[in-house]
Formats: structure tokens, C-alpha cells, sequence
């Protein structure tokens, strides 16, 4: 077996997805993996998928709220790349054995309208940047058998990235309290919980001011036109063939998406 090394992180994990292999987390085999490299591993990630075509679209907050936090248990919210592949069309049923384990999360969506460089940028001048806000969902879909990884693991894994939708209503930020803006998540159309905006760090403009204050720290900066999800609001539930998850958004509209 050869020496773990970035290039290889990105290979396995990249391998995985598209055998639809999960696999342990990298971690147990290579201690030395901490957070700066395992950045390192996400970016040269995405530098293969870039090579095989995919084009970079924003970026996605994850571990943004407490009860993300606690079910993954990991108290560090991180970044990841949103790809033109990861996107779902609207009423388009995500096929499940293109996956390994899906599972759906509500997600607060900005659309960018100018660019956010950090360091120093705060929830205020995060949201003059935002040109529209969004109801959406995230599909995530870990390349780590049951969702089990440290932080370095889930950052080289570009945070369980898999698919992502935007629902039907965009709106600007002005008159909205986005920390009030309230999610009903149900399945099969039965309530299997609530949140509203206030659980992504207090308010999504708060995630978006982290994202482009740590995405800083590496050179990088989020460009306009981009999209961004500030992070599942709620725990995130699985995705089962013939059953499917609704988002009604106050607002905002509602998502659906379908597992086949
Ligand atoms: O929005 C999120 O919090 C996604 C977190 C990604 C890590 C995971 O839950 O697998
Ligand atoms: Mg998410």
C-alpha cells in the first residue's frame, strides 16, 4: 500500500463516489491528515472533477447548526465546492443507486451579486453582497460507511457533497428576517421537523461572512453569480427509493425531491 499523500486522499475519496464504494474514514489510516490538508485533499478534488469537466458554481457552508453539529459530532461548521453536476433540476427525482447512502437537508440559498472577499467581513457586509435568497435542499451523500468521519475527513470529502436544488421563489434580502424565516421538513408528507433560519449560526448572513472570511485564509474569495448554501438548517434525513421529502419555506416556497 502506498504512503497517504493529498493526490491519493483525492483519488480514494473521488474513486468512491463513482463506485458508489463507501469506505472508513481516511483518518484511521493516515493521523497526520489535519485540517489544513485535508483542504488541500477538497481543492485538489475538485481540481479532477474541473479535469473531467464540471465547473465550479459556490460554494456550500456544512456544520452550521447545532443540530448538524450534534448528529455529526463535530462542533466546527467548514466549506466545500458546488459543481454544475451537483445540480438537480426542479421536480427531477435523484436515482438512487447513483449514490451510496443519500440523505436530504432543508438549506437557506444566496445568490451572489457582488463579489465577498474577506478577511473582515461581517454578517452586515455578507448580506449587501447577496442579490437573492432562496429556499433549497441539499442531498448529501458521504463517502465514509455511515456517515462516520472526523473534520478532516468530511472537509477532503468536500462535505458529503452529492446534489443540491433551489426552489421556485427568490427574493431580495431587504424586508426579510432571515433569522425568523421559518422550514417545515416532511416526508411522505408527514412533519418530521422544524427550524428556522436563526439555527445557521444565529443567521445565514453569519455563515456566509464565515465562509468568506475562511475561504480568505486560503487566497480565495466568492464570486459574483455564485451560489451558496449556508448549511442544512435541521438534522438531515435519508432518501428512500419511491418516498419523497418536501421543504415548505415562509416565503419562500416549496421544494420537493423525489428518491427512484
Ligand atoms: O449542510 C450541512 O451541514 C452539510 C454537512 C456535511 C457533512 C454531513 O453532514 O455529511
Ligand atoms: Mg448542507
Amino acid at each position: 500500500m502506498s504512503e497517504w499523500t493529498i493526490e491519493r486522499t483525492a483519488e480514494v475519496l473521488l474513486e468512491a463516489e463513482r463506485n458508489r464504494a463507501d469506505r472508513g474514514p481516511i483518518t484511521d489510516e493516515w493521523p497526520g491528515l489535519d485540517l489544513a490538508t485535508a483542504y488541500r485533499a477538497q481543492d485538489a478534488l475538485l481540481a479532477r472533477k474541473k479535469a473531467a469537466g464540471e465547473t465550479v458554481i459556490g460554494v456550500k457552508l456544512g456544520l452550521t447548526s447545532r443540530a448538524k453539529q450534534r448528529r455529526m459530532g463535530i462542533d466546527a461548521p467548514l466549506t466545500a465546492w458546488l459543481t454544475d453536476a451537483m445540480v438537480l433540476p426542479a421536480g427531477e427525482a435523484v436515482r438512487l443507486d447513483e449514490l451510496i447512502h443519500p440523505r436530504v437537508e432543508p438549506e437557506i440559498v444566496f445568490v451572489l451579486k457582488d463579489r465577498l472577499a474577506g478577511p473582515g467581513v461581517t454578517a452586515a457586509s455578507a448580506m449587501a453582497a447577496v442579490g437573492a435568497v432562496y429556499g433549497g435542499f441539499e442531498v448529501i451523500d458521504s463517502r465514509y460507511r455511515d456517515f462516520k468521519f472526523t473534520l478532516p475527513d468530511v472537509v477532503a470529502d468536500n462535505a458529503s457533497s452529492a446534489r443540491f436544488g433551489i426552489g421556485p421563489v427568490g427574493r431580495t434580502p431587504e424586508g426579510l428576517d432571515l433569522s425568523l424565516l421559518g422550514c417545515v421538513l416532511e416526508v411522505d408528507g408527514q412533519v418530521v421537523d422544524t427550524a428556522t433560519g436563526a439555527a445557521v449560526q444565529g443567521h445565514p448572513g453569519e455563515a456566509l461572512a464565515l465562509a468568506a472570511n475562511s475561504l480568505a485564509t486560503r487566497g480565495l474569495a466568492l464570486e459574483a453569480g455564485w451560489i451558496v448554501l449556508t448549511g442544512g438548517m435541521t438534522d438531515a434525513v435519508p432518501l428512500r427509493r419511491g418516498s419523497s421529502v418536501t421543504v415548505r419555506f415562509a416565503g419562500l416556497g416549496t421544494v420537493s425531491v423525489a428518491g427512484v
